[in-house]
């Protein structure tokens, strides 16, 4: 099986992180940070893995190609693809797997978020014929029997699921990469518990959107007026899959506990997102992961 030649033991990933935090702040892009599209990049990189099968994951970098860049799941994440571009050329030596789940990580700490631990031995694939199907990321019209199809595939649990889905207390919703419209906090750029505060606390109510919206999959959401704001200011809204999490028994005591204890949030996301950027990746005794446990027929089904 060819993969890349890759070196990307060898460089200095301090000067790497130095270069992505240069880049994060970005004045006419969203709320002024790529951070948030970053972290969407790494778990979307990742969020691809079935444990069954051990196919999907971070390793590769597959998004490179069509067949899942061009996924409508991804929309968007161009951007953040094109935005690390620079730092790929001025490092040719870190793989593109690599570099997008550390400028995740980065990003997350940037924002006021957790250190999240991370390590690097990604590599990536030479062509797409190893890429995972369509299909394996999240939709955010449907509930929480979705997400828990979606996230045990992966290899989590319940309070797992919770944790990670407070990444959303980051950035917005684009009517043209998903079809829903909004942030899901008052500052989606600083890592906080707001996420889960917000779904306990504020009065939502479901609002249908336009029929661009729905032609994406997107037909309605929950909004709900942020605490003090005018008006005339944009809602702040919710997913049918967030909103799901305060609807469901063993979901909800989690998002009770992370609204209420920071700290506990913070120590579970970071747990949580190191384990995400490290789903399939095996590292040999060098160090670096190796594609050896797939096998193309895996992907036929
Ligand atoms: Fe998410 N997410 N996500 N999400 N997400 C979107 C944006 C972000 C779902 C759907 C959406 C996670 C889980 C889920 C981020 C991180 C994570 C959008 C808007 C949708 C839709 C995309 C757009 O229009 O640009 C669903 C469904 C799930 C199910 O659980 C997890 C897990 C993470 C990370 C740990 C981040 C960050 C964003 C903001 C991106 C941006 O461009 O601002």
């Amino acid at each position: 099986m060819s993969v890349q030649e890759n070196h990307q033991l060898s460089g200095d990933f301090d000067k790497v992180r130095d270069d992505i935090m240069a880049i994060l702040k970005m004045k006419d892009y969203d709320d002024g940070s790529i951070g948030p599209v970053l972290v969407r990049l790494a778990w979307h990189s990742s969020g691809t893995y079935c444990k069954e099968t051990d196919t999907g994951g971070s390793n590769g970098a597959g998004m490179r190609y069509e067949s899942e860049g061009g996924d409508p799941a991804n929309a968007g994440l161009q951007h953040a693809r094109t935005f690390l571009e620079p730092i790929k050329e001025k490092h040719p030596w870190i793989t593109y797997a690599d570099l997008w789940t550390l400028a995740g990580c980065v990003a997350i700490k940037a924002m006021g978020g957790p250190d999240v631990p991370w390590k690097a031995g990604r590599s990536d694939f030479a062509d797409e014929s190893l890429n995972p199907p369509r299909g394996r990321l999240p939709d955010g019209a449907q509930a929480a029997d979705h997400l828990r199809h979606i996230f045990y595939r992966m290899g989590f649990n319940d309070q797992e699921i919770v944790a990670l889905s407070g990444a959303h207390n980051l950035g917005r919703c684009h009517t043209d990469r998903s079809g829903f419209d909004g942030a899901w906090v008052v500052q989606p750029t600083r890592f906080s518990n707001q996420y889960y505060k917000l779904l306990m606390k504020l009065d939502w109510q479901k609002k249908k959107l336009s029929n661009e919206s729905a032609e994406k999959g997107a037909s309605w959401q929950w909004v709900a007026q942020a605490p003090g704001a005018d008006e005339d200011e944009p809602p702040l809204m919710m997913l049918p899959t967030d909103h799901s999490l305060i609807e469901d028994d063993s979901f909800r005591p989690w998002v009770e506990k992370y609204a209420e204890d920071r700290d506990a949030f913070f120590k579970d996301f970071s747990a949580v997102f190191a384990k995400l950027v490290e789903l399939g990746v095996y590292r040999g005794e060098d160090g670096i992961a190796r594609f050896s446990h797939l096998e193309k027929g895996k992907y036929d089904s």
